[in-house]
């Protein structure tokens, strides 16, 4: 497979890189894309420098699939173009995920709606995908009829500038771009812009990305998200309303026999999810599973992970596999 990876020299894109060498994705050449700025720079990948392109260059270069992580504008403008010479395109920008025409994709959940004539496929937002990969089974046994969602979004979530910004501040240096906000030592509850009716985008695409991805605009969800000064990974208090009944020790089965999640759920031993211990990994990490005492069919729990992996790279080279995998993708490039 001809593989380019647009934005490959952002945190998301070299999180790709490395994902799609730990899984031996069949990659038999790699084009990594970067702004202008980064264009004749060398990425090693599996141990072979290859040189940074721009994208008008990487389209020529005909990729059969492109990895895209390089902001919603780059993706709105150049995956057409991509697409247009045949390449399929997997976005991990907000640009195309509440488009009709394109398929919003957790592989878990709904990987089987992806067909041949599927060219820009989006990639939902990092603490979507952690939480509906969770909620997913227990939709299709209990039916969901509410969801309220605290989040608790590390620092990574906003890119390189701010993780450089909150080392600074807790070593008292003042980076050249000062974050307001003191946000080594605070809690932030603004992640991305601000939209209608006082939520932000953040907090809006957990609404929206959910109903789609699980097929059910019925469900009532509100969320308020919250950026701490943490680097490992997203975590999320979830509450959660069914319209059937159900039982504590159900649930924990449930969620123990899910792809992709992990229970760690023992109050005993003080075992619950955290991020620090999410980080590197590719699991969904789901704890504090108990029943809400103040309301019929009712039930917290508390979901973590790594929001570079699961929550952007893994699962984005995991719709790649699925593609690859069911030949709705054809190599130019045999190796
Ligand atoms: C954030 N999910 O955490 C958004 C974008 N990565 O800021």
């Amino acid at each position: 497979m001809r593989v380019a990876v647009v934005g490959a020299t952002g945190m998301v894109g070299n999180v790709m890189l490395q994902i799609l060498a730990e899984r031996n994705f069949p990659v038999t050449e790699l084009i990594p894309v970067a702004s202008e700025r980064s264009v004749g720079n060398k990425i090693e990948f599996k141990g072979t420098d290859y040189t940074v392109v721009g994208l008008a260059t990487a389209v020529e270069m005909k990729p059969d699939i492109a990895l895209f992580s390089a902001g919603g504008n780059t993706s709105l403008e150049w995956a057409p173009k991509f697409v247009e010479i045949g390449t399929t395109v997997i976005d991990n920008s907000s640009a195309w995920r509440m488009d009709p025409s394109k398929k919003l994709i957790v592989p878990e959940i709904n990987a089987s709606e992806l067909t041949e004539e599927d060219k820009i496929i989006a990639n939902p937002n990092c603490s979507t995908i952690q939480m509906v990969l969770a909620l997913a089974p227990l939709h299709k046994k209990y039916e969901i009829n509410r969801l309220v969602i605290s989040t608790y979004q590390s620092i990574t979530g906003t890119g390189v500038k701010a993780v450089r910004q909150l080392e600074n501040e807790a070593n008292g240096v003042d980076g050249e771009n000062a974050y307001p906000y003191q946000i080594h030592k605070n809690a932030l509850p603004h992640c991305d812009v601000f939209e209608e009716a006082g939520y932000t985008k953040e907090e809006l695409k957990l609404v929206r990305e959910t109903h789609k991805i699980l097929s059910d605009p019925s469900i009532a969800i509100t969320a308020t998200c919250v950026r701490i000064p943490v680097v490992g990974g997203h975590s999320e208090a979830v509450n959660i309303e069914f319209d059937n009944h159900f039982t504590v020790d159900e649930v924990r089965n449930i969620l123990s026999e899910t792809d992709g999640v992990t229970v760690q759920d023992n109050t005993e031993n003080n075992e619950y999810p955290m991020p620090f211990y999410s980080e590197g990994k590719d699991d969904v990490f789901v704890g504090r599973i108990r029943r809400d005492l103040s309301r019929e069919n009712a039930l917290n729990m508390f979901i973590v992970s790594d929001n570079l992996r699961k929550g952007a790279a893994t699962n984005t080279i995991q719709i790649a596999e699925y593609l690859v995998e069911n030949n709705l993708v054809k190599a130019s490039v045999v190796a």
